[in-house]
């Protein structure tokens, strides 16, 4: 499509002073030696039509696609953790990426689009070290992304699955995403090749951890980072809400992804590599004895536990520069109340 061309735009912006001095005249009110408000209001239309002419232009200039396959990435990475790292430092790094944790390629038009949801409470240290990473990580991949990291207030136990239901709902009132990464945040990918992109099927991404000595802990592990569609999303109902403390929320999305009869989709073993920054039990989120007792009938429970009777209040959304925080009163195990 041609560009628009310099000359064209002169004569768009003078006709528009055109437009902005006629109406400054129809404005004058004879009998009171007034100018109306009219003329506020032809400055408003001007500014409109400036503002369209700048996106039609934007719109032509549109940058060439992006590679199908990045030719910024390398290999295995060599991940560190600088000591007394700070989030303005982190944030000094990235002038490119836009307030809420937005970026797109500079140079070329994304071919994917994607959001990263991280659960999130009283974790700072490691959400600073993610960010740390992930945002080169994913700049590299050439990728359009948006980091969400969703917070539940107050002390009350923790719930990973209620939290990554509000952060799906959350990230799609933003955009049609392609692709959304459910992402634990004390864990550092540690290969450029394992990609940020959704597949046929649900992606476990974070298959090999040195916490487990870089090994499946067990077969239906889906723990730590997974990619879903948001169709596949919709399709299990979302994850389940009443898991509250740690352990048995990831097995349960892997038996609603059986139940819909998908199959999981993961990356080679030697690239879906993470390093899990090291930490001890948070308080709060102690292992949740009903687990097993849950586990048994998710059969019973994936379609009225989830998507379809989450409830939650949205306390806060907030534009840091390197993401999007969402503050998020998700009640407790005997149901929704304020936090106070
Ligand atoms: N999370 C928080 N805050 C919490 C609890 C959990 O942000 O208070 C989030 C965070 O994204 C975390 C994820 O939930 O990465 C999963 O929780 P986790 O990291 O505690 O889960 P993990 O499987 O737990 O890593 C292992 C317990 C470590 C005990 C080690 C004892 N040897
Ligand atoms: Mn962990």
């Amino acid at each position: 499509m041609a560009l628009m061309t310099e000359r064209t735009l002169v004569l768009l912006i003078c006709v528009q002073l055109l437009v902005l001095v006629l109406l400054y005249q129809v404005s004058y009110d004879h009998e009171t030696a007034h100018y109306e408000n009219t003329f506020w209001k032809s400055i408003a239309i001007a500014t409109k039509i400036n503002k369209a002419i700048r996106a039609v232009s934007h719109y032509k200039q549109k940058l060439p696609d992006c590679p199908r396959t990045s030719q910024l990435t390398g290999g295995p990475l060599n991940i560190s953790f600088p000591l007394w790292l700070n989030m303005k430092q982190v944030e000094q790094k990235h002038l490119l990426v836009r307030r809420g944790g937005s970026y797109s390629p500079p140079n070329c038009t994304a071919t994917y689009k994607i959001a990263i949801i991280i659960p999130h409470r009283n974790r700072m240290e490691h959400l600073t070290y993610l960010l740390y990473h992930l945002h080169p990580f994913l700049q590299r991949q050439q990728l359009k992304y948006r980091i969400f990291v969703i917070e539940q207030a107050g002390n009350y136990t923790f719930n990973r699955g209620k939290l990554l239901n509000v952060g799906f709902k959350e990230a799609m009132k933003h955009e049609n995403w392609d692709c959304i990464f459910f992402h634990d945040v004390d864990l550092i990918p540690e290969d450029d090749r394992n990609t940020y992109i959704c597949d046929l099927f649900p992606k476990h991404a974070s298959i090999a951890m040195d916490k487990f000595k870089y090994r499946l802990p067990y077969k239906h592990f889906f723990g730590g980072v997974s990619a879903l569609t948001p169709e596949h999303v919709e399709k299990i109902n979302g994850f389940p809400n009443s898991y509250w403390g740690w352990g048995g929320e990831d097995d349960d999305i892997a038996t609603r992804i059986k139940l819909n009869k998908m199959l999981v989709a993961r990356p080679p073993i030697h690239i879906g590599r993470y390093k899990m920054i090291s930490h001890k039990r948070d308080k709060g989120n102690e292992k949740n004895p009903e687990r097993f007792q849950l586990l048994k009938n998710a059969t019973l429970r994936w379609e009225e536990d989830g998507l379809n009777n989450l409830e939650y209040i949205l306390l806060s959304k907030k534009n840091n520069h390197l993401y999007t925080n969402i503050t998020v009163d998700i009640g407790t195990s005997k149901g929704l109340q304020l936090y106070r």
